[in-house]
């Protein structure tokens, strides 16, 4: 039998430009995702935007029944910074009313809300100035966050500051799948130095906060990096791409400054920020109290390969390796590798001194999942259900040998609009049908978890 302690935290997780919906509503100000689509529509998959996403706004009620009846005791979502401030200053009463009623009802119904700041979600206002490369949005987001620790402190204990700060860099700064959708590794570079100082500042507000009671985290995506031999070149990319994708962000959070090594290597290339005298301080001052980890497949690397010179940083020091014996998704491409967890949550307990964490994200992606819809309306997601057992046998192992993580939050509850993709892949426990209004129906996975949590484990 695989068991998990009895306060172990079971739930699912989402983000609020992903379910919210009502866009434009109550007072709510564009964010970078309602203009990109204004000006772009055709980028996004099928045509759709963010006004379509779960509805939650407005149906949270019925997804706060459903989730009670799958026996979850946390949640994972965030807040709309646009929503709340739509003009950076003055406070949205009504956003303030929908989100104390939302998490209310969680409450009542046995759900322990986890709630995240920033998903991807920038204001287009603060956009317009610059975004994160300015260093005003340090100062912006310290403020949005005190204003909702004030606001909502009394109810959340569990905060976390940002989702996935890397992304938002690298889909940015370094690729085309976020807004502003530039190649430029030293605004990458600066972009993701504001992040961690907005983040830092954000847990210093909330220690100075009147409700410091809780806790307050970040939820970063540490995908373990292998490497494809242990040729002393193959390791030497994966040991740089570990620097540059994990430490950076983990290191910073946890320890409260950079690696060294990093620091050097962007030296070496003139790829140093800007910084200011008071940041090292302000770093080493506001490390986080637990984690969030966000864990779908790893990252494999080689040696660079000869034809890429000269390469843009930081494909100079690694290329992506294909590795022979991987185990596909075939609906979504990603690899599937459980050992991953586990290689994760014991990393967690040796070099980050046993930090306490979950796993804020995990789960499988299914493109025309409508395929496995049975005659009475249900998803038969086997496949989801393999996907959960692997992965949760491997966390149960880390947790044996003394990793400390409080819980799991598989990606999604119902189904969400997901960024360019919209609703190509479906993640979640329920499924949701855009053309019959928002229609939530029950995936086999939904029945199987909810044996699991009522009886602790499984066999
Ligand atoms: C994570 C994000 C989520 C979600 C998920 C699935 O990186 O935090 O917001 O989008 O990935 O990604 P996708 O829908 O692209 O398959």
């Amino acid at each position: 039998m695989i068991t998990f302690s009895k306060d172990f935290l079971w739930g699912a997780a989402a983000s609020a430009p992903q379910t919210e919906g009502a866009a434009l509503v109550d007072g709510k100000s564009p964010t970078v995702w309602d203009k990109w689509f204004e000006l772009e529509p055709e980028l996004f998959y099928e045509g759709v935007g963010p006004e379509q996403t779960s509805n939650t706004y407005y149906q949270y009620k019925e997804d706060v029944a459903l989730m009670k009846k799958m026996a979850l005791n946390s949640y994972r979502t965030s807040i709309s910074w646009a929503r709340i401030l739509p003009d950076g200053r003055a406070v949205n009463v009504k956003a303030v009313q929908f989100y104390r009623d939302y998490f209310q009802e969680m409450k009542s119904n046995g759900i322990e809300p986890i709630i995240n700041l920033f998903h991807f979600d920038m204001p287009w206002w603060l956009m317009e100035k610059g975004g994160w490369e300015t260093r005003e949005s340090i100062e912006a987001f310290a403020f949005y966050a005190q204003v909702v620790f004030e606001q909502f402190g009394d109810i959340i204990k569990k905060w976390t500051t940002f989702n996935e700060p890397l992304v938002h860099v690298e889909c940015g700064y370094l690729g085309e799948a976020h807004y502003p959708k530039v190649v430029d590794f030293t605004r990458a570079i600066q972009v993701g130095y504001h992040t961690l100082l907005a983040h830092a500042m954000a847990v210093n507000r909330y220690k100075n906060s009147k409700y410091n009671d809780g806790e307050i985290g970040i939820i970063l995506n540490l995908s373990p990096v292998y490497p494809k031999s242990t040729h002393v070149e193959d390791k030497k990319a994966a040991h740089i791409t570990d620097l540059i994708y994990i430490r950076s962000f983990l290191d910073t959070v946890v320890h409260g400054y950079f690696p060294e090594e990093l620091i050097q290597l962007f030296k070496t290339h003139q790829l140093l920020p800007k910084v200011e005298e008071e940041d090292k301080e302000i770093f080493q001052r506001n490390i986080v109290d637990f984690l969030g980890v966000n864990y779908y497949q790893p990252l494999r690397v080689q040696r660079p390969k000869k034809e890429q010179f000269p390469a843009q940083f930081p494909s100079a020091f690694a290329s992506h390796y294909d590795w022979p014996n991987k185990k596909i998704n075939p609906y979504r491409g990603w690899e599937i590798y459980p050992e991953g967890i586990y290689d994760l949550g014991m990393r967690l307990k040796n070099e980050y001194k046993n930090i306490s964490w979950y796993v804020s994200e995990n789960g499988m992606g299914v493109s025309e999942e409508e395929r496995f819809l049975d005659e009475s309306g249900v998803v038969q997601d086997s496949y989801r259900i393999d996907f959960l057992k692997e992965h949760l046998i491997m966390l149960q192992k880390a947790i044996s040998e003394g990793s400390n993580c409080f819980g799991y939050h598989m990606w999604t509850f119902v189904d969400c609009w997901s960024w360019l993709n919209a609703y190509k892949n479906r993640y979640g426990f329920y499924r949701i049908d855009l053309e019959n209004q928002f229609k939530r129906s029950e995936k086999a996975s939904s029945l199987w978890l909810k044996q699991v949590i009522v009886e602790n484990g499984f066999p």
